[in-house]
Order: C-alpha cells, then structure tokens, then sequence
C-alpha cells in the first residue's frame, strides 16, 4: 500500500495536483478540507462545528479530522494506496496516521511538500474565492490568518517526516503541467506498479 502525503501551504496547488495524480496512480483521495466541506453542506453537526473554525482560517481540533481519516481508512480496505492531501496539519495528526498505519502493516512513502511564495498563495486564492464559492477565500484576512496556521502549527509536520528522510521539496510555482512533472518524477522513483 503505497501511502502519498502532498504538503504545503494553503493555495500551494495541493487539491489542483491531486486531481491529477489520483487519475494517475489510482490512489485514494484523502482531503480532509473536502471532507470537511462534505460534512457542512450536510449539515451535520460535525460540519456545524467545524464551520465556526474555518470560517475563521483556524484549523479544526485534532480529534474530529483524526476521526474522519481513520474512518476513510477503514472504509476503503482495499485500496492499493492512499494520497493524503491537507492531512496531516499538526504534529499530533502526523503522530495518529503513523499509529493507524502501523495497525495496517503500512507507512508513509514520501511526502512531497509544495514550495511558493505567501504573496503568490494570497493572489491564487483570491482569485479562487472569485468563483469557488469557499467563503475563507473571499476575505484577505482569513487567507492571511490560514497562512499564519500553517507557519504555526502545520510547517513542523514537514520536520516530523525530515527525522525519517521522507521529505522532497518541489517549487510549486510554474506551470500546472511542469509541477506535475515533478511530483511524478519522485513518485516514479517510489512506488510498484
Ligand atoms: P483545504 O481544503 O485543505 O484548502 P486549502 O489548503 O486552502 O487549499 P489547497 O492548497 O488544496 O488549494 P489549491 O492550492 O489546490 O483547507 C481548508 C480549511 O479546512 C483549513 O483552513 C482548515 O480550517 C480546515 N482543515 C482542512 N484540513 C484540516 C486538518 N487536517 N486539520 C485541521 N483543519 C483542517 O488551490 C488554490 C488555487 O490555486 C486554485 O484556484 C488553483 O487553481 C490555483 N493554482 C493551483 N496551482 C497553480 C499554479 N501552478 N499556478 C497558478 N495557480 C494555481
């Protein structure tokens, strides 16, 4: 079982790439910002309290997105591999998967972290909030507050993963196509097909 993690900042084409790594390699898409998204437009009452934090460009506690991917987990057993995307986002999130792997005999492969500048990330998701109907992308502030998370609490994820040299940088400014290029590139080298 072939585990992805694609870090990086919000805006950093994390869910963009996804898109087209998954057509590729048939893995398992795992946003929890989609899942969380999936749970509000339910309404659900974990949707519902989820909603007050990222209206807000706070990150959701630990124990509901833990949650949510050990049940996407068990849900699909016979998946041949897992493309984790905005998961994890704290030290403790990256502590729980590792502990859920290991329960599966499986462990993290590699994580591709996307490297781009703030000013750039504030342009893409402004431009995104045009369209996408996200209401944490129309307002600058909340982009800067989820950009202040991530300089937080999310970029000492990549030094948990730095410990077990399982991280490549890539510069996820260019051209869609040439950053796929690149993240192919580094899975190639890791996974059988
Ligand atoms: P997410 O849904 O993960 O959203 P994101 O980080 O904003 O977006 P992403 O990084 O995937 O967007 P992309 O670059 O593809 O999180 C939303 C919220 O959910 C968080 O703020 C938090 O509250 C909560 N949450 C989610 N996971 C959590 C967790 N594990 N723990 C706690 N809370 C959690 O796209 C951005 C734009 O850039 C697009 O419009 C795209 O077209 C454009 N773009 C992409 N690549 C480009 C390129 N190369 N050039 C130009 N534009 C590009």
């Amino acid at each position: 079982m072939f585990n992805l993690i694609l870090f990086g900042p919000p805006g950093s084409g994390k869910g963009t790439q996804s898109e087209k790594l998954m057509a590729k390699y048939g893995l398992k898409h795992l946003s929890t910002g989609d899942l969380l998204r999936s749970e509000i437009s339910r309404q659900t009452s974990l949707g519902q309290a989820a909603k007050g934090f990222m209206d807000k460009g706070q990150l959701v506690p630990d124990e509901v997105v833990i949650g949510m991917i050990s049940s996407a987990l068990d849900e699909n057993p016979h998946a041949t591999g897992f493309l984790y995307d905005g998961f994890p986002r704290t030290s403790a999130q990256a502590e729980a998967l590792d502990k859920l792997l290991h329960l599966k005999k499986a462990s993290i492969g590699v994580m591709l972290a996307l490297d781009v500048s703030e000013e750039e990330l504030v342009k893409r998701l402004l431009k995104r909030g045009e369209t996408s109907g996200r209401s944490d992308d129309t307002n600058e502030q909340v982009i800067r507050a989820r950009i202040t998370e991530y300089q937080t609490k999310t970029a000492a994820v990549a030094d948990y993963y730095h410990q077990f040299n399982k991280v490549v940088m890539i510069k996820g400014e260019g051209t869609i196509d040439e950053i796929f290029g690149e993240l192919c590139k580094e899975i190639d080298k890791r996974i059988n097909r």
